[in-house]
């Protein structure tokens, strides 16, 4: 059986436990006053039950007591929905109080309604969030919500299909309006995409080209809370393109930017640059654990030599608007091949000595390890 994707992950889904709460708080009354009437012989007030359902309501979209209850840890599940309970309990008692109506009704009968109330709605969510998530789509391959940026999704998507992932949903680490790229759905807010996570509609969820600081903490904590990993698609180097030219009048020269996470997929704690060089030049000799970095040459010519422990390779940066993004766990050189040639680093990290692998040796025997953890 196949259900709206609304009523899955959407609004729907919010609206279906509303009135699924509310059906509970009408029933406990009746069950509450029932047992009370028998034993007073008392008429059935309905005004009282009128005023929980609007004190139901307002409390649900006031203390937004829903939200949280809707996480499929069963702790939460109860501390949340016993905070419910006991607001809208005191709030009854406050109105009664306040209009001076209280002696009209039965403390037992209110009180009773509200403990059945508590047992029906954990028990009915529970059932309820066990339909939907029997209804799921189960793709069959480990299904995965990819956190991306718009620059590397289509490389991502790509990496996770051919690793034989499906990737059920996209979540982008900047603002991006598109609803959905190859038919796969982008999920629009972080609420959402934490929900996804405690829905346990997804088995991982991967990272593609950034690193693991510019994952939002509400989301962090999310998978905290699910036991579920945060894993980065291996990604080792690229090179982008970081040309925006300004002005096309050479008197004017050009212009060339770069924004915080349009164009750097990490947090910039560092920036340094190398001047003053001399052609032939050879420095770095080091791998970095955490560091990430985007290198550029504004002026020169400067070759990157990269090792990743099994292969070789070099890049050449020789325009201005030639940016090269490493990841930690790649061995570096630089040659200078034009005197004057300027090197410019943004970095993901503090500078921290500890950090930094300069021992060749060293370093193969960590990215070897490195290899087979992922492997693992
Ligand atoms: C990298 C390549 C591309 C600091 O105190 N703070 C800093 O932020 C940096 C970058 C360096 N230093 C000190 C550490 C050394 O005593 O400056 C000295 C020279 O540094 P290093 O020999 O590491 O420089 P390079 O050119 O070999 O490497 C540098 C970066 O350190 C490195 O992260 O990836 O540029």
């Amino acid at each position: 059986m196949r259900m709206p994707s609304a009523l899955r992950y959407g609004h729907l889904k919010y609206l279906s436990f509303l009135l699924l709460d509310l059906a509970c708080i009408i029933l406990s009354s009746y069950l509450a006053y029932s047992i009370y009437l028998e034993l007073s012989h008392r008429r059935f007030n309905y005004s009282v039950v009128s005023i929980m359902i609007v004190i139901d309501i307002i409390v649900t979209l006031v203390f937004n007591t829903l939200s949280l209850a809707l996480r499929w840890r069963k702790r939460r599940e109860l501390f949340e929905s016993a905070r419910h309970t006991l607001i809208c309990l005191f709030i009854l008692g406050l109105y009664l109080f306040l209009t001076k109506t209280s002696a009209d009704y039965s403390r037992v009968a209110v009180i009773t309604s509200y403990g059945i109330y508590f047992g029906l709605i954990v028990l009915f969510r529970t059932a309820w969030r066990y339909i939907l998530a029997k209804c799921r789509r189960k793709p069959g391959k480990p299904s995965v919500l990819l956190m991306t940026t718009d620059r590397f999704v289509d490389e991502g998507i790509k990496s996770l299909q051919g690793l034989n992932y499906h990737v059920q949903y996209l979540y982008f680490l900047e603002k991006n309006d598109k609803t959905e790229i190859n038919g796969i759905p982008v999920v629009q807010d972080v609420k959402e995409a934490a929900s996804v996570i405690c829905w346990k509609e997804i088995d991982k969820i991967y990272i593609y080209g950034l690193n693991h600081q510019m994952v939002p903490e509400y989301l962090s904590n999310a998978c905290k809370e699910m036991k579920i990993n945060l894993d980065l698609v291996d990604f080792h180097y690229r090179v982008i393109d970081v040309t925006m030219k300004q002005y096309e009048d050479p008197k004017f020269g050009s212009l060339f930017f770069l924004e915080g996470k349009r164009d750097v997929p990490f947090q910039i704690r560092r920036v340094y640059w190398i001047t003053e060089t001399q052609a032939a030049l050879h420095r770095g000799f080091h791998a970095h654990k955490l560091n990430c970095q985007l290198l550029y040459c504004p002026y020169g010519v400067i070759d990157i030599l990269l090792d990743d422990g099994e292969q070789k390779t070099t890049v050449t940066l020789d325009k201005p608007g030639k940016g090269l993004l490493i990841m930690p766990g790649l061995w570096r050189e630089m040659v200078w091949k034009q005197s004057g040639s300027i090197l410019c680093v943004l970095a993901s990290e503090y500078y921290d000595a500890q950090e930094y692998i300069r021992n060749y040796d060293e370093f193969i025997a960590y990215s070897k390890k490195y290899r087979e953890s992922a492997e693992a």
